[in-house]
């Protein structure tokens, strides 16, 4: 082995963000260690094409069970690990779900924080091991000023929000007081390919593509009016290994500065594929209806020739609103100034939002291709090879 070789452990390894890092380190010839919670089914599916066999020789990713509650855990895993660098991804991380569960997320996503910057500590790690703690645009809930800089004030709007607000000052707290080079990426909202699919985007560009595909009739949304600052997950995640690597400990905001409403995103995302939609109605009586299929789009997209299925949903409502999808405190604009990122470590985004639908939905249409293709087709190509 390499003595130089540097080791970085990833928290939340399983998750969007854990996924494309392990990929950048891993390039960029670190040893990657992964922290992955035991499930009754597996969970790895994102960085299936990245594992290697335990037996090999020298493996350069290895994962180890582990949880975020569990501070005895963390602990080993650190002393045995010995990183240069953790990463701090995992979180429970659904915004909406944190009002359901908000002491567990009260625990994984803020004490979790504490118990790894503990570890460092009691493992005498403080001049070796950098710290990145996943941040998050969540913490400016109620709109006090835009757009977003690292110096606006914080007014967390959920039990996620709130938790990873004790996450950021502990982190800052373990920078001043301890001399650890820990650092928070406060990240407006990533996406990807590999986004969870409850989450918006992801939840859009899925039923775009199975809508279009008549794989699914409808989609069901909460606020469409909420904006968004949406980037995509790999330029965010170059960003985290650049904080790690710049000459001083500190914050950094990471977005795009260009906030776009909910029902915009499903505009676009439907657009890929040729449908044209007309939002009528307000509140919950809102409703997105099909204007008309762009041929050329849809072939383009598909593959595949409109069929009366698709041309019968001219006219008919697509997207309907649920109030079951609000939140009881909603934050209502996020728009980020990632100008210190620009200034001082030269970052900038590869990806614009055009990019980013582009990428998803094509992602998607190709993942529901396949299943239309089993549904038509795969029943018959059985049993002719029978
Ligand atoms: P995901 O939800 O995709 O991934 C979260 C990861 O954390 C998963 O690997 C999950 O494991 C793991 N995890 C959850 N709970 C625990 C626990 N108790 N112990 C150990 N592991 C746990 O999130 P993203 O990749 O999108 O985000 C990464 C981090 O960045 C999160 O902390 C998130 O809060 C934060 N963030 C995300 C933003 C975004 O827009 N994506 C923006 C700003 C911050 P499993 O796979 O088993 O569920
Ligand atoms: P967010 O992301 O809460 O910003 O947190 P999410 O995609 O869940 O919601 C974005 C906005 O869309 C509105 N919305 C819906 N949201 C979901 N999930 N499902 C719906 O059907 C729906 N309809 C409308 C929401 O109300 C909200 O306004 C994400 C997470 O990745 C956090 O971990 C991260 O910290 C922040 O981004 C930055």
């Amino acid at each position: 082995m390499n003595d130089k070789q540097k080791v970085a452990l990833i928290t939340g390894i399983t998750g969007q963000d854990g996924a494309y890092l392990a990929e950048l380190l891993l390039e960029k010839g670190y040893k990657v260690h992964g922290i992955k919670r035991r499930s009754s089914l597996f969970n790895t599916d994102r960085i299936d094409h990245l594992y290697e066999d335990p037996h090999t020789q020298d493996p350069q990713l290895i994962l180890h069970f582990g949880d975020m509650t569990d501070s005895m855990n963390l602990t080993r895993i650190i002393q045995e690990t010995q990183p240069d660098e953790i990463y701090n991804l995992a979180a429970m991380s659904h915004v909406k779900v944190s009002f359901d569960t908000p002491e567990y997320t009260a625990n994984a996503d803020g004490i979790g924080t504490l118990r790894i910057l503990e570890a460092i500590r009691f493992l005498g790690l403080e001049k070796k091991t950098r710290v990145y703690q996943a941040s998050t645009s969540e913490l400016y809930g109620l709109v006090q000023a835009v757009p977003q800089t690292e110096t606006t004030p914080f007014y967390p709007r959920s039990p996620y929000a709130v938790a990873k607000m004790y996450a950021y000052w502990i982190t800052v707290n373990y920078r001043e007081a301890y001399n650890i080079f820990a650092c928070n990426g406060i990240l407006f909202n990533h996406e990807s390919p590999l986004r969870g699919e409850t989450f918006v985007t992801r939840k859009i560009t899925r039923a775009a593509s199975k809508i279009a595909l008549g794989l699914q009739d409808c989609l069901y949304l909460g606020n469409l009016d909420s904006k968004r600052d949406w980037g995509h997950a790999k330029d965010y995640v170059r960003m985290m290994w650049m904080i790690l690597q710049a000459d001083e400990a500190e914050d950094w905001v990471i977005a795009t500065g260009v906030t776009t409403t909910v029902r915009e995103f499903v505009r676009m995302a439907f657009s890929y594929v040729g449908f044209d939609l007309r939002f009528e109605g307000e509140g919950v009586y809102e409703l997105g209806i099909l204007d008309g299929i762009d041929q050329e789009k849809y072939i383009q997209a598909t593959g595949q020739v409109p069929n009366t299925q698709q041309l019968e949903m001219i006219g008919k409502p697509l997207i309907h609103v649920d109030p079951a999808y609000f939140r009881p405190t909603e934050v209502d604009l996020l728009i980020g100034d990632a100008t210190k990122a620009r200034e001082k470590l030269g970052w900038t985004p590869d990806y614009d939002l055009n990019d980013l639908v582009y990428d998803m939905m094509q992602s998607d249409v190709a993942l529901f291709l396949r299943d239309l293709y089993l549904k038509e087709g795969g029943h018959k190509i059985l049993i002719q090879a029978e």
